[in-house]
């Protein structure tokens, strides 16, 4: 092949993507409860060891373009949008009314705020740090976000405690930081009852995201387990109004099961806010689209959140990588990446009516015939056979992953 012109390459990516086929339509998209991140679209691609790969994008661009593409939720952290030395000023209402502005003329809503506890330097200690100074600013953060998200319509405030934790050991004695954290989130949830009540609104769902590891070496809450016991440890005022967002690739960083993780979540009641993305087991977060690393497992995922009914957001939360373009962040990435998600979500629906996996499970619950449930060998013997269906449902859910059930035609 020749070399391509600059001027070739994007109606090369069009062309291809064309050919993949497969896309679902903006509205078809719409009909999910799936969220873009401000930062995910403005991820410029930039670690610490790289430098950014992309220019900027503004909110603007960003919710015009989730409109087109039918993404119908967006989120934002407070400072992905306003600067954080005009936050709690007269210059963020003139902000948020753009972004106001901004999601009604393109169709799409405000779902979920957060607040950015682990970028500027004022956190460099965490948002519960040793400073009277530092942790009041934080809360008063926190109640600011709360009242932007009820001015833009959210449900949803997340807070991911990246920060809450330390590099040097020794150094945070880690009840009083706990007791500390829970302080802040507590000044939050206040905040939101006063502002709902005077709004005549709800009030958020205020959920918790866990990562095991970065950007502290050591993280208090560090998988959404621990979350879970922190709600329920008695120095939450409304643990009634805390859950959880767990993120599936900061479950995978520690090695954990995601899909085991999301149904301890499920029984405690408290999945509320889902972060979609994918990566590997044990490595950094790497934060790629969902279904590029792990399909079988999201399937799985999915399959267990159709069963339960799980009706809160699928947020994008993943960074397309420092190869996409500026242009192909909205040509390809934000679009393959629902469309993968919405493919996945069609085949949970089909999993749950498949035939074969119905009957199969059907008969590992009925068991084998055993007339004495004393017996250890012939509860053992009545079970054998029946044992290898797990075998050939792995074979199965595999078959439906990759379309073979419907039939597959041969080369050879
Ligand atoms: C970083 C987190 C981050 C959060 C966001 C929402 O690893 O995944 O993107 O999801 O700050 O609070
Ligand atoms: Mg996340
Ligand atoms: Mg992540």
């Amino acid at each position: 092949m020749n070399p391509i012109p600059t001027s070739e390459q994007r109606p090369l990516i069009d062309r291809l993507t064309r050919v993949c086929g497969g896309a679902y339509t903006p509205e078809q998209r719409r009909k999910f409860f799936i969220s873009g991140p401000q930062w995910a679209a403005a991820y410029e691609g930039q670690a610490l060891f790289h430098a950014p790969t992309r220019s900027p994008v503004g909110f603007e661009e960003v919710i015009r373009h989730y409109g087109e593409l039918g993404i119908g939720h967006w989120a934002t952290h407070d400072t992905d949008v306003i600067p954080a030395d005009v936050l709690m000023t007269g210059e963020q209402d003139a902000i948020v009314e753009r972004i106001d502005m901004a999601l009604r003329n393109n169709g799409v809503a405000c779902s979920m705020v957060t607040t950015e506890t682990f970028h500027h330097a004022v956190f460099a200690g965490g948002p519960a740090a040793e400073s009277p100074h530092v942790r009041e600013y934080a809360a008063a953060r926190l109640a600011n976000t709360v009242n932007i998200g009820h001015r833009l319509g959210a449900r949803y405030a997340v807070y991911w405690p990246g920060s809450l934790g330390y590099q040097i050991q020794g150094a945070v004695e880690e009840t009083q930081t706990l007791r500390w954290y829970a302080d802040g989130l507590n000044a939050a949830c206040e905040a939101d009852i006063a502002t709902a009540a005077k709004l005549g609104r709800p009030t958020l769902k205020h959920c918790l995201e866990a990562k095991p590891f970065e950007p502290q070496a050591e993280i208090l809450l560090p998988t959404s387990d621990a979350m879970l016991s922190f709600i329920a440890s008695g120095l939450l005022t409304h643990p009634e109004m805390v859950g959880l967002n767990p993120e599936y690739l900061h479950e995978l960083m520690w090695g954990c099961a995601p899909r085991a993780a999301l149904a301890r979540a499920i029984l405690a009641g408290k999945l509320w806010h889902f972060d979609i993305n994918d990566g590997y087991r044990l490595k950094h977060d790497v934060d790629i689209a969902v279904g590029l690393v792990n399909p079988l497992d999201w399937l799985n995922v999915l399959v267990l959140l159709r069963s339960h009914g799980y009706n809160g957001p699928f947020n994008l939360d993943y960074k397309p990588p420092r190869t996409t373009s500026n242009y192909g962040v909205f040509a390809v990435s934000f679009p393959t990446a629902v469309d993968r998600f919405i493919s996945l979500w069609e085949m949970a629906g089909e999993v749950l009516e498949d035939p074969v996996l119905r009957e199969a499970t059907d008969a590992l619950k009925a068991g084998g015939v055993v007339t004495n449930s004393k017996d250890v060998r012939e509860i053992t013997e009545a079970n054998k056979e029946l044992l290898t269906l797990h075998e050939l449902i792995g074979h199965r859910l595999f078959q439906i992953l990759l379309g073979l059930h419907k039939g597959r035609s041969y080369s050879l």
